[in-house]
């Protein structure tokens, strides 16, 4: 966050909790003020912060509010912000946090009601108490009520494999509505973040009536929070909100852009306009003339706003792929020239059959992989620790090296490799001794138990098994489950540096549960210039379409495909995997 918007925090804020207390619509709306202010001030306020005299020159920030920002960029906080704070019970500012609830029914709410917190609000919505309090009929309470357990439901972010399905589905009925000439999901969804705080969704209609009603007529649609002519909220019953926002389509590129984010991402290019005489906001790039009114209110033509490559190219920047807009920096230099893309995937070296807890018969699993084109397949069964997961005994594990053999041999426009995943036991040995790994073709290790060893223990664990001269790549190297569970915490730049050594590949698990590695360690490992391998961990047919979570994560590290086994020639896989054995 700038500067500017962490200042404009701080007022909004305290707008809100002067609003609460029930203090004049003079004095609420002076703060109100600041805060939008310094929300939609292009310059930097940091640079005159320490100036109260140049602060209170800007129209509308008046000698106390200039007095506060200085203090803030000084003490990094604001005093009379704090005391205010402090007047009002601090469990107010979850109830106000609510969806639906604002100041001024929060204010009600505690000085009516009583209510000092979310649970004491429920208790007293419960026994009746509240509906003598004027406008608190017993409809506004059931809503206060349903926004309570809304949120407790979507407390957690859903997951990128949740969501993306979801949003497809709606994007799909949105566009077959009348006069939808372009439709997109754009937000953290489009960057593809591992977890989703609501599906934001962008589209260009000449009748947008007919695009609102689409989603607002869904069967999913719970509940409608906002339905104006050009933004629409709905609450899906799968727990999750949706924003559409409907633009003309001349300026589609320029809001896709602005909603697709990051925030961050978005004020670096609104800075870098700014160092070019121009403005950046949803509506386009415009020239600055050097009036206050927004361009677009001034019927200005803006430079560019129909497509974001447009806009890239008016600013002298290479369009950043948007996985890649999260950081601060989108100087694109440091984008590796081969990012991967889902096809340049030609290789699936995780999957598993029926023979442990897959529901793919051998046949099935390679006709599945030769289905994608892939020119190689390595089957991936469990080992025999994995018990829940009928792990293969040490002689199961023969029979079925045999049994991948010949499949090999009878296809010959696809690599069958035969593989295992061996678990890594606590102690960082594996489930299978030497001289049988020395017979499988490739081996994964991954951690399946004992996922709450302490960081040293799983960072001496994991070292072991990249060390270990048998092994291809690590599984899911720290088993995390994305919302369920953590997962161990190794001391990754040291795993890293042990991979590079030893020629060890780290996996990047495309599964949506997993995404494992993430994406700011694929990134430490683009760098450090160790292998991650994308694989799906296939236990059924439509697994293989968890592909593409992989590749977002992966293209959010960066990864480029010099690094990624997966999508090198048949010829350098092998040579690589053989350079093991
Ligand atoms: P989420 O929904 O929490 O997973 O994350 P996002 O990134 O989808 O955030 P969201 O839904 O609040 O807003 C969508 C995009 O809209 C966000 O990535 C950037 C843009 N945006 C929203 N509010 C602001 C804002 O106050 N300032 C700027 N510069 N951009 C904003
Ligand atoms: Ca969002
Ligand atoms: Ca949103
Ligand atoms: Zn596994």
């Amino acid at each position: 966050m700038s500067m500017n918007q962490e200042i404009a925090r701080r007022f909004a804020d305290a707008a809100a909790i002067l609003e609460i207390t029930g203090a004049n619509a003079f004095r609420v709306n002076a703060v109100t003020k600041v805060a939008r202010l310094l929300e939609e001030m292009p310059e930097d306020i940091g640079a005159i912060a320490d100036d109260p005299k140049a602060l209170a020159r800007i129209d509308g920030i008046g000698k106390s509010s200039a007095e506060k920002i200085s203090e803030y960029a000084e003490t990094g906080t604001i005093e009379d912000f704090d005391v205010l704070r402090a007047s009002i019970p601090a469990g107010l500012i979850d109830v106000l946090a609510l969806p639906g609830l604002g100041p001024k029914t929060v204010g009600l709410l505690w000085k009516k009601g009583d209510v000092t917190d979310v649970e004491t609000l429920e208790a007293k919505i419960d026994a009746g108490e509240l509906t003598a309090i004027p406008r608190m009929g017993k409809k506004t309470l059931d809503n206060i009520k349903d926004a309570i357990e809304f949120s407790r439901r979507s407390a957690g972010r859903i997951r990128l494999g949740d969501a993306m399905p979801l949003a497809e589905r709606l994007v799909e009925s949105i566009s077959a509505a009348e006069g939808v000439t372009r439709i997109a999901y754009a937000g953290s969804l489009r960057r593809g973040r591992e977890t989703i705080g609501d599906i934001d969704i962008l589209a260009a209609a000449d009748a947008p009536e007919s695009a609102t009603e689409a989603l607002t007529s869904l069967p999913d649609v719970e509940k409608i929070l906002l339905s104006g002519a050009t933004k629409t909220s709905v609450r899906l019953e799968q727990g999750v909100q949706v924003d559409l926002r409907i633009v003309p389509e001349s300026i589609f590129g320029a809001a896709l852009m602005y909603f697709t984010g990051s925030k961050e991402h978005n004020v670096m290019l609104r800075e870098r306009a700014i160092q070019r005489g121009m403005r950046l906001n949803e509506y386009g790039l415009f020239e600055d003339d050097g009036e206050k009114e927004p361009p677009q209110n001034r019927g200005m033509r803006p430079v560019a706003a129909e497509t974001e490559q447009a806009i890239y190219e008016a600013l002298e920047l290479k369009p950043t792929p948007p996985e890649l807009r999260e950081e601060i920096q989108a100087e694109t230099d440091h984008v590796a020239e081969d990012l991967i893309t889902l096809e340049s995937v030609k290789a699936e070296l995780h999957a598993h059959t029926k023979a442990s807890d897959g529901t793919m018969t051998l046949e099935e699993l390679i006709q599945q992989a030769r289905s994608r084109g892939f020119h190689t397949l390595a089957v991936t069964d469990h080992s025999k620790s994995s018990v829940q997961a009928n792990g293969l005994s040490v002689e199961r594990l023969l029979e079925h090296i045999d049994a991948i053999h010949d499949a090999n041999a009878r296809h010959d426009d696809i690599n069958v490799l035969a593989g295992s995943e061996v678990d890594i036991l606590a102690d960082g040995s594996l489930d299978y001794p030497d001289d049988v790994l020395a017979k499988l073709d490739w081996v994964i290790a991954s951690p399946h138990s004992s996922l709450r060893q302490d960081p040293d223990k799983a960072t001496r664990r994991l070292l072991r098994a990249i060390e270990h001269p048998l092994v291809h790549a690590i599984g899911h190297p720290t088993g995390r489950l994305i919302n369920e569970r953590e997962g161990l915490s190794p001391d990754m730049a040291r795993l890293l540096e042990a991979a590079l050594e030893h020629d060890t590949a780290l996996e990047l698990n495309a599964n949506p549960w997993r995404l494992d590695l993430r994406d700011r360690h694929v990134r430490m490992a683009q760098e450090a210039g160790v292998m991650v391998t994308v694989d799906t961990d296939a236990h059924g047919p439509s697994d293989f379409d968890l592909l593409r979570y992989g590749v977002m994560t992966a293209r959010r590290g960066g990864l480029g495909s010099a690094l990624c086994p997966n999508c090198w020639t048949e010829g350098k896989l092998l040579s690589w995997i053989r350079s093991k054995r």
